[in-house]
C-alpha cells in the first residue's frame, strides 16, 4: 500500500516535472499538430495564418543494419505517430513554430558556425535542458526547471543540429544540445530545400557516413508550398 502511494506520488513528481519542463508551448504544439491544416491559404498571407507547428523526435537506439548497428535519427511526431523525416512538408510563408525533443544525451564534433543559431524570427532559440529524466548531470548547465532564449550554444554539448539549406546557401540552422527540448519559429518561401544535420554524428572515420548522409536519419527534403 505504501509503495503504491510513493509509486502515484513518483508519477505525479515525473508529470508535473515534464509540464514545467517543456511548458506550455510544447503541449499547445502537440494539440495543434491534430488541428485540421490548412495548406492553401491564398492571399490572406502569413500574419493571418495561425502558426503551424512542427514536432520532431531525435532518438538513438535504432537500428541503421546489423552491420553498423543503432543509429540517432529525426523522426517528425504527427498525432502521436513517428514519421520519417526523408521529406517535410511545409506551408510558405507561414510561421513555422518548431519543437524538437532530443532523447540523445551525446554531442559530436560539429564546426563551430553551427553552433550559432541562424534564419529564426528573432535570431533565437529556446532550449529546455535536462527534460530527459536523470540527466541532470548534462554539460551545459541550464537550469532544470528554466528555458533559456539564445543566439548561440556551446559547441561541446551540440549532439545535433538542424540544418536546412537553400542550395548551398544555409538558411536555418538549430543547434540541439544533449538531453533536451528546443523550441524556434521561422518562415520559409515556397521551394525545395534540403536539411541536414552538421554534427558527425554517423559511421565511418569522418563520422559522416551511415545516418549521416541517409535521408529520413540525419539528413533529408524540405518541401515548401
Ligand atoms: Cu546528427
Amino acid at each position: 500500500m505504501k509503495s503504491n502511494i510513493s509509486n502515484a506520488l513518483a508519477v505525479a513528481a515525473v508529470v508535473a516535472i515534464i509540464a514545467v519542463g517543456i511548458g506550455t508551448g510544447l503541449f499547445a504544439g502537440y494539440f495543434m499538430t491534430n488541428a485540421p491544416i490548412e495548406h492553401s491559404q491564398g492571399n490572406t498571407g502569413p500574419a493571418s495564418a495561425a502558426p503551424y507547428s512542427l514536432v520532431m523526435v531525435i532518438t538513438t537506439n535504432n537500428i541503421y543494419n546489423s552491420t553498423v548497428g543503432a543509429q540517432p535519427a529525426f523522426f517528425l511526431l504527427n498525432n502521436g505517430t513517428l514519421e520519417s523525416t526523408s521529406n517535410i512538408s511545409l506551408p510558405a510563408n507561414r510561421q513555422i513554430d518548431l519543437t524538437i525533443i532530443n532523447y540523445d544525451d551525446g554531442n559530436g564534433s560539429v564546426a563551430s558556425i553551427y553552433a550559432n543559431v541562424t534564419g529564426t524570427l528573432n535570431g533565437k532559440e529556446t532550449i529546455y535542458n535536462n527534460t530527459n529524466i536523470n540527466s541532470t548531470n548534462s554539460g551545459s548547465q541550464i537550469a532544470v526547471n528554466g528555458s533559456q532564449q539564445v543566439a548561440s550554444v556551446n559547441p561541446n554539448i551540440i549532439a545535433h543540429t538542424f540544418t536546412v539549406f537553400n542550395g548551398s546557401k544555409e538558411v536555418l540552422n538549430i543547434p540541439i544540445v544533449e538531453s533536451s527540448v528546443i523550441q524556434a519559429s521561422f518562415t520559409l518561401a515556397s521551394g525545395t530545400y534540403s536539411w541536414q544535420c552538421e554534427v558527425a554524428c554517423g559511421t565511418g572515420s569522418s563520422g559522416w557516413e551511415g545516418a549521416m548522409n541517409t535521408n529520413g536519419w540525419m539528413a533529408g527534403t524540405v518541401s515548401v508550398h
